[in-house]
């Protein structure tokens, strides 16, 4: 049944663990209402022959509905849209929630073209090498205007802004190949802005990886900094420290746990922060992209808001790197004893 509506409507292949999900409700969706508009196009033809005129003189009666009815006509439709609703909403949430122990790929949409860069690894172009059967969270940000990522088979489509990360993930079923298209008109180009997921065995993505990164260290030693061909190739950690150097983040911020003109970076990632108007937050990858673009947008508790925008200074890959670093500054010794005042507001765990 699943494989002869999918035909019907033409749908591509379900490769990931969202696809078919996702086609059953667009199927309940269309049979729905296939069948109602069939039924009312059906009482209206018979109803043309049934109560056709017959004389000159032959006026409508008047007809008052009963309550039942109205309720039946008002609450049917409102049944099935709140279900739909309810339904899609379920897949809506699910599709946004990465889980925890996903791989992440950053990936940065330009004109007109997609990058993939893999944390502690290799960066590419236009194709995307994961394993099968793993969840993959996608960290996404656009250098220059929207774009979308699609990937039909595996039924996500999810927008890539600038100056911002959005995310989405998926789980490849089996291994494949897999066109990537852009879905949001993004200029001239668009129409060629083309991509391929590669889903790997497992152990041919593990060796796919190991044989980048052998060839990334062949190609840092062979160059006389080591930093030559940076921020394109190399480690996104290193490239994020090197880049809060540069830029002066390290002149207000610290990372080891002291508190400065800014926050600590110390465990910064997933701390939940107090914002100056009394809300708490999640400090997570779109979050510290955002303090790096509008450092305005929301002030953390108890520091000024002095730290200049970064906008356009920055570019995309220098994000995802200074991102990396900051997630990569973790403390796992959990200080007990008395305190040595905050620094930060200590309302983590509340
Ligand atoms: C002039 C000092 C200054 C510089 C330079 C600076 N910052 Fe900040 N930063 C701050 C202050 C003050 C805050 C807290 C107030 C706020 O939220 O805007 C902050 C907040 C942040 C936050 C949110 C921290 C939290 O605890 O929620 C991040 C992330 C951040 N900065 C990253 C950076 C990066 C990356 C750079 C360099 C590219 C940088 N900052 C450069 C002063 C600075
Ligand atoms: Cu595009």
């Amino acid at each position: 049944m699943n494989e002869l509506l999918r035909r019907l409507l033409f749908l591509p292949d379900q490769a990931s663990t969202f696809a078919r999900d996702i086609d059953q409700l667009h199927y309940f969706v269309i049979v729905t209402t296939f069948v109602m508009s069939t039924a009312v196009g059906l009482t209206t033809l018979f109803f043309f022959v049934r109560y056709r005129r017959r004389s000159e003189t032959q006026t409508t009666p008047h007809i008052e509905p009963t309550w039942w009815m109205e309720l039946g006509f008002i609450g049917t439709p409102l049944f099935f849209f709140m279900l739909w609703f309810f339904l899609g909403f379920r897949e809506f949430v699910r599709q946004q929630t990465p889980p925890s122990d996903a791989i992440d790929v950053y990936v940065m949409a330009k004109k007109w073209m997609w990058k993939f860069a893999y944390p502690d690894g290799p960066n590419a172009i236009n194709v995307l090498r994961v394993p099968a059967g793993r969840n993959v969270r996608l960290l996404m940000t656009s250098r220059d205007v929207i774009h979308s990522f699609y990937v039909p088979e595996f039924r996500i489509k999810q927008d890539v802004l600038p100056g911002r990360y959005t995310q989405t993930w998926f789980n490849a079923v089996q291994p494949g190949r897999y066109q990537i298209l852009c879905a949001e008109y993004c200029g001239a180009g668009h129409s060629i802005m083309r991509g391929e997921v590669i889903a790997l065995k497992p152990q041919e993505f593990e060796d796919w990886l190991s044989q980048q990164r052998r060839g990334l260290v062949a190609r840092q030693d062979s160059s006389p900094t080591g930093l030559d061909f940076a921020p394109a190739l190399g480690n996104l950690v290193d490239q994020g420290r090197r880049i809060a150097a540069e830029q002066g983040c390290l002149k207000c911020h610290t990372t080891d746990g002291t508190r400065h003109i800014g926050p600590t970076w110390l465990d910064l990632y997933h701390r939940r922060e107090k914002l100056q108007d009394g809300s708490i937050i999640d400090a997570d990858e779109a979050y510290l992209t955002e303090s790096m673009m509008e450092p305005t947008a929301k002030i953390v508790a108890g520091f000024q808001p002095v730290m200049p925008s970064f906008q356009g200074k920055i570019a995309g890959p220098e994000v995802a790197a200074l991102v990396e670093y900051i997630k990569s500054l973790q403390s796992d010794v959990v200080r007990t004893g008395p305190s040595e005042g905050p620094a930060y507001a200590p309302i983590r765990g509340r």
